[in-house]
């Protein structure tokens, strides 16, 4: 299937030409940003498809979970390595992706849990056993309590708040068309695209429903599955019930970068806070990792006024302590002539306040 592109402000703009309806001396708002999306229902195979087409919209590979925050590429999550012991449970850790193993999606819901399910949720009623499939065998996912989850994106194992450029489930079983959507959300919460998933057609039943914009610009994505929670009593639309049950399957996202204004300063310039150690260059922080070439610097530069030092932690490499300086401005300058690994942390706040630096 072509995706479709959408170009919303244009016809604002036509109105505008045609009826005057603005003071030249007025200000538009700014146009809401440009995304394509991505939509597919049916069988493995034309879900796959378009799955394909949406990776290659990303860009870049498949960064493998635990792998430090990369510059392009996607991470992905298809939940078949979730542990015995959080699966077929209603109590799925919310910050597994980002700390169990490391991909940058914090989940939350509205709802009382999160469930990742082995059995296509029979486990949860027995009259679902024949409801749901796995577009990747086996595992499928829901919230509990509800129907929908948010996935707020970080820098792959960092506390630092990520943007990606783009995100995409595989849903199984969409029968009622608008009774499963994503929604996308800026850094500043305004939510910039709207999705809704067709209805499926065939025996498999699988909706894919992604939107990629042209830059990463969205921090958060709002899930609706289906029109209801799952619960022992659940009857679906297709089998009597009222409402539309839906799970999901593959989570697609483009790898979360560091906001603006966190990142994109000048290599080796490491910005000192209370209480963080932040990568100007890349937005890493707690722990700030930077990568240099031998006989390259860091300079750690003061943002506030506040009690820090550098310490070297000898983890496992080396380098010269600073003293503690409590100036705006103050700034402490290290020259690193040998390749290795050096890691350190705030003299006054230890492993609150941690940092890494790869000489290469
Ligand atoms: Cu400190």
């Amino acid at each position: 299937m072509k995706p479709t592109v959408y170009l919303p402000f244009l016809g604002l703009v036509a109105l505008t030409a045609c009826n005057n309806l603005y003071s030249p001396s007025t200000t538009p708002p700014p146009p809401p940003p440009n995304f394509t999306t991505f939509r597919a229902e049916g069988d493995v195979i034309t879900v796959a498809n378009n799955l394909d087409a949406f990776r290659a919209a990303l860009g870049g590979v498949l960064n493998a979970p635990n792998t430090a925050p990369a510059a392009s590429g996607r991470r992905e999550i298809n939940w078949d390595g979730v542990p015995a012991a959080v699966t077929n449970v209603d109590n799925f850790p919310a910050t597994f992706f980002n700390v169990n193993s490391k991909r940058g999606a914090l989940l939350s819901t509205p709802g009382t849990g999160l469930r990742v399910d082995s059995t296509a949720f029979a486990s949860v009623t027995a009259g679902l056993a024949d409801q749901f499939k796995a577009f990747s065998p086996q595992k499928l996912f829901m919230a509990v309590g509800s129907n929908q989850v948010e996935v707020d994106f970080k820098l792959a194992g960092e506390t630092t708040n990520g943007l990606t450029k783009g995100f995409g489930v595989v849903f199984s079983d969409v029968d009622r068309a608008g009774s499963t959507r994503i929604e996308y959300l800026d850094a500043n919460g305004v939510r910039i695209a709207s999705i809704e998933a067709t209805a499926q057609s065939g025996a498999q039943g699988f909706s894919f429903l992604g939107a990629v914009f042209d830059s990463p610009i969205v921090a958060r994505v709002l899930i609706t599955s289906g029109d209801a929670a799952l619960s022992a009593t659940s009857t679906d639309v297709s089998t009597g019930g009222t409402n539309d049950l839906v799970v999901m399957d593959d989570f697609v996202y483009g790898e979360p970068q560091p906001l603006p204004g966190q990142g994109g300063g000048p290599v080796g310039q490491v910005t000192v806070g209370n209480i963080f150690f932040r990568s100007a260059h890349n937005g890493s922080q707690n722990p700030a990792v930077d990568t240099i070439a031998a006989g390259g610097s860091i300079t750690w530069a003061w943002n506030a006024a506040g009690s820090h030092s550098i310490q070297s932690t000898g983890v496992p490499d080396i380098f010269r302590n600073s003293v503690v300086m409590a100036g705006a401005n103050d700034t402490y300058t290290v020259t690193f002539r040998n390749p290795g690994t050096y890691s350190y942390q705030c003299g006054v706040h230890g492993s609150a306040m941690t940092g890494r630096i790869v000489v290469q």
